[in-house]
């Protein structure tokens, strides 16, 4: 499942290989991807049904062809590159924990723009699972209704007998609705938009380990998504919403329905009437790549490919893919801050270090290394420094930079200290620029800086500032 990192090198050992292996198990290999992938887009890009008159290979032949079409609406749904093939990134995707409920709706079960036609909706738990005590399992569910009542008029009745609105239950395979879960992974829950009987009914597979923490899967983040649809909403394509189809996991601290979500449930039932709301800050917005007044976080190479961090998300840039993934950094790295200040890549050494407040982590692919994460000042920052606003990595002479205010530091990644005569002002080594920076990159003899929605590229062997750019560019606007 997260072998995204290694796509690249996959597809090369792949190639590699392939010709010292027989021929079938190539054969073999493809068409079980086939399965699995025609059994996802059956289930979530509804096939219509194929016709038994073909014979055997026609069929094959052209359930292929039209398999290729579902492929590219997946693709496109989640933002990959569209190419009707399935590719190791398609695959990828398509083999994430995710949601039982599809992702067109037009296709499918769900009539469009269905509503429950009351305020007062009540919902029962019918039973429970192993996993967790009884009590946490009521608070969760309660919680998780909570998001969606603090957003609209809706209110939310819990009974204890006869038939609710909405019916919670825990099953395993074919549960009683001819709509049978997978055990462990794969889908994880599912719930049927507003109507009478089974409409509205939430469903959570109890083949899964169902938790209130960040392993196994967390029972408040899949309810909530789940009373999502029970109350009319079909899957978002934005990646920061709660309505996404597939899992990743946010601490109950940080979770905070998005823009698209509140957007979404409040043109089914309009906002809350509470008479005093108490002030809250507005939903998170999902950045825009070609919004003319974007800002980076931090901005670092990766593995051969650009990271762009913004709030809760970074776009990744491979410069053989014409269009840039945006994806939640939770996603990768489930222990990192939600937004950071700054990052680095060290390509000799194969990691990425990223900063946030007085701390900084190392990650090798997936994995946070041990001992992080660390303090800025024990890399010889001192430590009235509260926090650093970019760090850029030279690869010619293996120092890194650190910048805070208007001035930087050097350090030497060979000796692993920092250099004599730092911190010196910014303003002094390169003109032009002057004051805070949002993010700082080097690659290839150029040092990039950038400020707001510009860029200011320095060319390290001139010594001279080029012409200032958008940064919108770096991301195919
Ligand atoms: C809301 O529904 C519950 C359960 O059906 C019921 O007991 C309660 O009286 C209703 N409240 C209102 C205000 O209609
Ligand atoms: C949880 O709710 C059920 C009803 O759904 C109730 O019977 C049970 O007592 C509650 N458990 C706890 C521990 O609160
Ligand atoms: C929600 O329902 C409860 C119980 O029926 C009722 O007491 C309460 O006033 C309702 N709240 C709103 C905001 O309608
Ligand atoms: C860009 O920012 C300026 C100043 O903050 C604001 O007036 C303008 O509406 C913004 N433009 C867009 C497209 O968001
Ligand atoms: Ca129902
Ligand atoms: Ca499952
Ligand atoms: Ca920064
Ligand atoms: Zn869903
Ligand atoms: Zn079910």
């Amino acid at each position: 499942m997260k072998c995204l990192w290694f796509s690249v090198l996959f597809v090369t050992l792949y190639v590699t290989f392939s010709s010292a292996v027989p021929l079938l198990s190539e054969i073999e290999k493809n068409e079980k991807d086939w399965q699995f992938a025609e059994t996802y887009l059956n289930r979530f890009y509804k096939l219509e049904d194929r016709s038994p008159k073909f014979a055997k290979k026609m069929e094959n032949y052209v359930s292929k062809s039209s398999l290729s079409d579902k492929i590219k609406k997946m693709q496109e749904f989640f933002g990959l590159k569209v190419t009707g093939n399935l590719d190791s990134a398609t695959m990828e995707v398509m083999e994430k924990p995710r949601c039982g409920v599809p992702d067109v709706a037009e296709y499918n079960l769900f009539p469009r723009k269905i509503k429950w036609k009351k305020n007062n909706i009540s919902y029962r738990i019918v039973n429970y699972t192993p996993d967790i005590s009884p009590a946490d399992v009521n608070t969760t569910i309660k919680n998780a209704f909570k998001i969606w009542s603090d957003v609209t008029p809706l209110n939310f009745t819990k009974i204890y007998e006869g038939e609710a609105d909405i019916m919670i239950a825990f099953g395993a395979q074919e549960h009683g609705d001819n709509y049978p879960f997978d055990g462990p992974d794969g889908l994880l829950a599912h719930a049927f938009p507003p109507a009478a009987g089974i409409g509205g009914d939430t469903h959570f597979d109890e083949d899964e380990t169902w938790t209130m923490g960040p392993n196994g899967y967390n029972l408040f983040l899949v309810a909530a998504h789940e009373f999502g649809h029970a109350l009319g909403l079909a899957h978002s394509r934005d990646p920061g919403a709660l309505m996404y189809p597939t899992y990743s996991y946010t601490s109950m601290d940080e979770f905070r329905l998005s823009w698209d979500d509140v957007k979404g449930i409040q043109a089914l039932y309009g906002k809350s009437n509470e008479v005093n709301p108490s002030p809250k800050p507005p939903p998170p917005r999902t950045p825009e790549k070609c919004d003319p007044n974007l800002s980076f976080n931090a901005v670092a190479g990766l593995r051969g490919e650009m990271m762009f961090f913004k709030d809760r998300f970074f776009w990744r840039r491979n410069a053989q893919l014409p269009e840039v993934d945006l994806t939640l950094i939770r996603s990768f790295w489930p222990k990192l801050p939600a937004r950071i200040d700054a990052a680095y890549e060290n390509r000799e050494r194969d990691f990425l270090v990223v900063f946030k407040g007085n701390k900084y982590w190392a990650i090798n692919g997936y994995n946070i290394m041990p001992g992080y994460p660390k303090y800025i000042y024990q890399l010889g920052i001192p430590k009235s420094i509260r926090k650093i606003d970019a760090a850029a990595h030279i690869e010619e002479t293996s120092k890194t930079l650190f910048f805070a205010g208007d001035q930087y530091w050097s350090y030497d990644e060979a000796k692993r200290v920092m250099d004599e005569g730092y911190p010196r002002l910014i303003a002094d080594d390169w003109p032009g620029i002057s004051g805070r920076v949002d993010a700082v990159f080097a690659q290839r003899g150029y040092i990039y800086f950038f400020r707001g929605p510009n860029q200011f590229p320095f060319n390290i062997r001139q010594q001279q500032m080029v012409s200032i750019q958008r940064i919108n560019q770096w991301l195919g606007c």
